[in-house]
């Protein structure tokens, strides 16, 4: 594995024009994990530009570099028909999930670097750093950076702190091993305040959340075992709120938490009609497996998707799916 590294070290070394890109709704794994490694190759004197689909989420604004990000729409007036040699995608699963339009439109003229540790990873790079033992993609950045012998210092450290923190759900998920606390151990040495970063990250929402909240946790629903718990979000209650669906983020922890549950579902309309999936599971459904089932991926105990059906429909598909699951999982273990 370590021969990956220096491979990918090599391929940053050759080259002087890069973008890098992560996945639609980026989260702190992918920004933090972007942000850093664009800190590293600025230091190296390359030419470097960020392009992601959507904007970065006002949570993350404290991350440092964040401004240098830019959108689709700009990458006619950055390239003007010169592409950059290399692409480098983070914390994506497949090349379509940093969004159609860069997917199609970002095309390097040398290589696609692929860094990433989600299970369902598949191997769309010319060069794929997959590691899916690891807790994050900050983590496989973290070993990039240690490989390289450059310095990790105080803003790339905060970076992957944030994208090792946001991936673990600060600490607490299996993913958590005794590497990603020593990395992160190593991190807060660089003088990060981890108070600080939590704070930005978890304990700063609008007032819109908590009303969304409360209007959501009113449609919860079990199967009659209670083990498959879901709620419905629909445009209305959004709306209604005037919040959309980043708001979102973190309630299916809330259904998850519930004594009986085992696997629980955030089912989310969106403005097209289609629903968001979102799953998340306690001990031993693999939730990256039922999301795969519809063209979703993730984590064994985080995923989602996206499926073309209505609220309803879709809800009763994946619930359905959930129940084999758990029912196979039973007769397995008897
Ligand atoms: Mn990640």
């Amino acid at each position: 594995m370590v021969q990956k590294y220096f491979e990918v070290l090599n391929l940053l070394g050759q080259y002087q024009h890069f973008a890098l890109s992560t996945h639609v709704n980026p989260d702190g794994d992918a920004l933090g994990s972007e942000l850093a490694l664009y800190s590293i190759l600025k230091d190296l004197g390359k030419r470097v530009h960020i392009f992601n689909t959507d904007i970065t989420p006002k949570t993350y604004h404290f991350l440092p570099f964040q401004h240098h990000i830019k959108s689709p729409a700009d990458l006619r007036t950055v390239y003007s028909g010169i592409m950059p040699e290399v692409l480098v995608v983070l914390d994506s699963g497949s090349l379509d999930r940093i969004g159609d339009q860069l997917a199609r439109q970002l095309q390097p003229t040398e290589a696609i670097v692929n860094i990433d540790h989600h299970n369902t990873a598949t191997k769309f790079g010319d060069l794929n750093l997959i590691e899916t033992g690891a807790s994050s993609t900050a983590e496989i950045i973290y070993r990039l950076i240690e490989a390289s012998g450059m310095e990790m210092g105080p803003e790339r450290a905060l970076c992957l702190y944030t994208g090792l923190m946001f991936d673990t759900g600060c600490f607490r998920y299996s993913n958590s091993t005794p590497v990603a606390h020593r990395i992160a151990a190593d991190l807060i040495e660089e003088g990060i305040s981890v108070d600080e970063v939590y704070r930005f990250v978890y304990d700063t929402v609008p007032q819109v959340r908590l009303h969304l909240l409360g209007d959501v946790l009113q449609t919860l629903e079990t199967t009659e075992d209670a083990k498959i718990a879901w709620i419905s979000v629909t445009q209305d209650a959004l709306k209604k709120n005037e919040a959309s669906s980043n708001d979102l983020e973190g309630v299916v922890n809330y259904i998850r938490s519930i004594d009986s549950v085992e696997v629980a579902i955030v089912a989310n309309e969106l403005e097209t009609g289609d629903t968001k999936i979102s799953m998340r599971s306690k001990t031993n459904v693999d939730v990256g497996q039922i999301c795969g089932l519809y063209d979703g991926g993730g984590h064994a105990r985080a995923a989602g998707c996206l499926i073309q059906e209505p609220l309803y429909e879709a809800l009763a598909k994946v619930v359905a799916s959930a129940r084999l699951h758990i029912d196979g999982w039973n007769s397995k273990s008897e």
